[in-house]
């Protein structure tokens, strides 16, 4: 089996295997019968308006394509306050059936101090540009550190080990659908203008966290002084201007769009979205493996992507829906 890895955010999965040989998995999915208010997110009303998005500050990755960074409007939409959960996720599942695709390859991408001892000898694959990545069979959003694992403690946590189709089949099931690029950054920028990050310009004042990314030596000595060494709950540290929560670190968000490092030069002015496939889609807002010393893709402005099919134990997403 091969692995390939896509700079240091998150592994991914070869074409040989992709999800054109197992089907799409989200054909199958209707939307549910009955809404369930318990399990709603918080839907968080975001005006329409202009905003400039995108950076050329110098901390930034210009090959990434965060800039130039220009005036850009979106329609106002809705989007929800946190990550979806895993027991927003587990109750998609109890009602379709839906079975993801780290299931149905077998495999998903464990962070290798998260991955126990007990399975430690069955890793299968550690990709070498990522050496932090292990391949670990049975690693699935019910099981995120392989069998044997659980989320009995940590259903408020986002869903992990998800796949863009997987996202999208949730979205499909829940009525709702995946940010643009455009509204995720707009949205992350809470009302502030041209700042680094959801709050503002400084990463912490004092001892004052505001988001969940990696302290400490990476990737072998996490401090964890912002209190988690993996994921959060959805609703920890305060929320930015719009009433958003984690727009920074915690868990990468899947996006609608597909990905182009061209995406400031080739999208529209209003309402932008990419929507030449490319093999990747967008993801935005880093995860709480994220560190400034090689990657502080927690800027507000920061993108990256992954394949569709590809999933791994930081990157969730959240839904949105047109107003
Ligand atoms: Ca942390």
């Amino acid at each position: 089996m091969e692995h390939s890895a896509s700079a240091c955010c998150a592994a991914r999965r070869t074409s040989l295997e992709s999800a054109a040989s197992l089907g799409t998995p989200a054909e199958a999915v209707t939307v549910r019968a009955s809404a369930r208010p318990e399990l709603e997110p918080d839907m968080m009303l975001i005006p329409g308006g202009e905003f400039v998005m995108g950076t050329d500050a110098a901390d930034g990755f210009p090959a990434d394509g965060e800039g130039p960074p220009r005036i850009v409007r979106v329609d106002g939409f809705r989007i929800s306050a946190y990550a979806v959960t895993n027991a927003q996720f587990k109750a998609f599942v109890d009602d379709t059936g839906y079975v993801t695709e780290a299931e149905r390859f077998g495999w998903s991408y464990v962070f290798h101090l998260f991955v126990p001892d007990d399975i430690r000898p069955s890793v299968t694959d550690v990709p070498q540009s990522t050496p932090w990545w292990h391949v670990v069979n049975g690693a699935s959003w019910s099981m995120p550190e392989g069998p044997g694992t659980g989320i009995g403690d940590r259903m408020d946590h986002p869903v992990i080990h998800v796949s863009w189709h997987d996202a999208d089949a949730y979205c499909r099931w829940s009525g709702q659908r995946l940010p643009t690029e455009a509204e995720w950054e707009y949205a992350a920028r809470g009302g502030l203008a041209r700042k680094t990050y959801p709050w503002g310009d400084l990463l912490k004042e004092g001892d004052r966290h505001r988001c969940n990314i990696w302290q400490g030596k990476f990737p072998v000595k996490n401090s964890e002084s912002d209190g988690y060494a993996g994921t959060a709950p959805v609703h920890a540290y305060e929320p930015n201007g719009y009433g958003l929560y984690n727009m920074a670190g915690n868990v990468w968000e899947w996006c609608a769009d597909w990905f182009t490092p061209a995406y400031h030069a080739v999208t529209a002015q209003a309402n932008p979205r990419f929507d030449h496939p490319t093999g990747k889609r967008s993801i935005r807002g880093g995860s709480y493996l994220c560190h400034r010393s090689y990657c502080n893709r927690y800027r507000v402005a920061a993108r990256s992507s992954n394949t569709p099919d590809s999933s791994g134990g930081n990157c969730g997403f959240r839904v949105a829906q047109s107003h």
